[in-house]
């Protein structure tokens, strides 16, 4: 029995690397044990795994999933039973946001932070295609890095086309596992094809009709970076799902807020219209951004007719 890291799943398949870095070709054993999680795929990039080879066809068994330290989970629904499991033991997880072709639109970068924060993984922003961004953009960018690092998020500026930016996050991935996440055509393909020229992934240009991404990345797959660590490559995403979090624990989950409600005066406080509440004094004197407490409020709401989310 070897161990070994899985870094690509398609369907039956699950291609994980060996002590040595090479490929093995990977089944699942029927009775494979499944850690009490109930996804429509067992396994997920980014599991470490017992496998034994079949030398005479070249490819292998895995028999057992090691223990996660954690994992992102999609849900289709509310109502849905079976989730997807993105990815398992990453060390960070970054949302790559662009200002310009696509807009990323500034309820989708919180709904990500909260989910990290969810699953305890340590989460960044990397505004990606500067180049395009003329003073305009340059000036929101600088005001949204400036909210999101106040409250501990690490903000990057990067462009793939002028390399701006590219060394400083090549120093902020190495020997990290690291995911990448963001709609479709933000660019997460071309920037690990910068920080790595030894790989060539698939891209495509954002459509100039509808300028969104055309969805070139399909599964994720995880990827060896050559200053050392690991990056996971997704396909861009519309939205983040369902967000499966209590209602009444949301809050725990926007630090900034989580931090000011010590000072509610009822200890059961939402935020939300209650007298006494020191989250919503903040945001009245511009010490949290009202930006992202309409943020929280609008996943508070979620089932709410008025704030139902719009597909972030
Ligand atoms: N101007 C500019 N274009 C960029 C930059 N980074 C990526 N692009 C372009 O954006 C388009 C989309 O890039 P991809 O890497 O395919 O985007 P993706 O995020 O992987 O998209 P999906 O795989 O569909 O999720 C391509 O035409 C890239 O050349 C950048 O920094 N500046
Ligand atoms: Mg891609
Ligand atoms: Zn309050």
């Amino acid at each position: 029995m070897e161990q070994g890291l899985v870094i690509k799943t398609t369907g039956k398949w699950h291609t994980v690397i060996d002590s040595l870095n090479n490929k093995v070709s990977c089944s699942i054993r029927g009775n494979l044990r499944t850690r009490g999680i109930r996804s429509t795929n067992p396994v997920a990039v980014g599991d470490r795994v017992e496998f034994y080879r079949i030398e005479r066809e070249g490819t292998g068994v895995i028999t057992d999933i090691l223990d996660r330290k954690n994992y992102i989970i999609r849900k289709s629904s509310k109502l849905s039973k079976s989730s997807h499991i993105l990815a398992a033991n990453v060390d960070q997880a970054f949302l790559i946001v662009t200002l310009k072709l696509p807009e990323t639109p500034l309820r989708f970068i919180d709904r990500f932070l909260c989910i990290a924060e969810a699953y305890r993984i340590p989460a960044g922003i990397i505004f990606n295609k500067t180049d395009i961004y003329d003073n305009e953009l340059v000036v929101r960018m600088q005001y949204l890095s400036g909210i999101y690092e106040n409250i501990g998020y690490q903000c990057l500026a990067t462009s793939a086309v002028d390399k701006s930016g590219i060394e400083k996050l090549k120093s902020t991935l190495k020997g990290k596992i690291s995911v990448l996440a963001g709609n479709s055509g933000v660019g997460k393909s071309t920037l690990i094809n910068i920080i790595d020229p030894r790989h060539n992934i698939r891209t495509n240009e954002v459509s100039k009709y509808h300028k969104t991404g055309k969805h070139t990345t399909t599964f994720p797959e995880m990827h060896t970076l050559d200053i050392g660590g690991f990056i996971i490559d997704t396909p861009g995403i519309k939205g983040f799902g369902i967000i499966d979090i209590d209602r009444d624990e949301l809050f725990h989950y926007f630090p900034e807020i989580f931090k000011k409600s010590e000072n509610c005066k009822y200890y059961n406080c939402m935020h939300v219209r209650e007298p006494g509440c020191a989250v919503r004094q903040a945001v009245y004197d511009k010490e949290i951004s009202e930006e992202r407490y309409e943020s929280y409020l609008s996943i508070y709401f979620e089932d709410n007719e008025k704030y139902r989310s719009k597909g972030y």
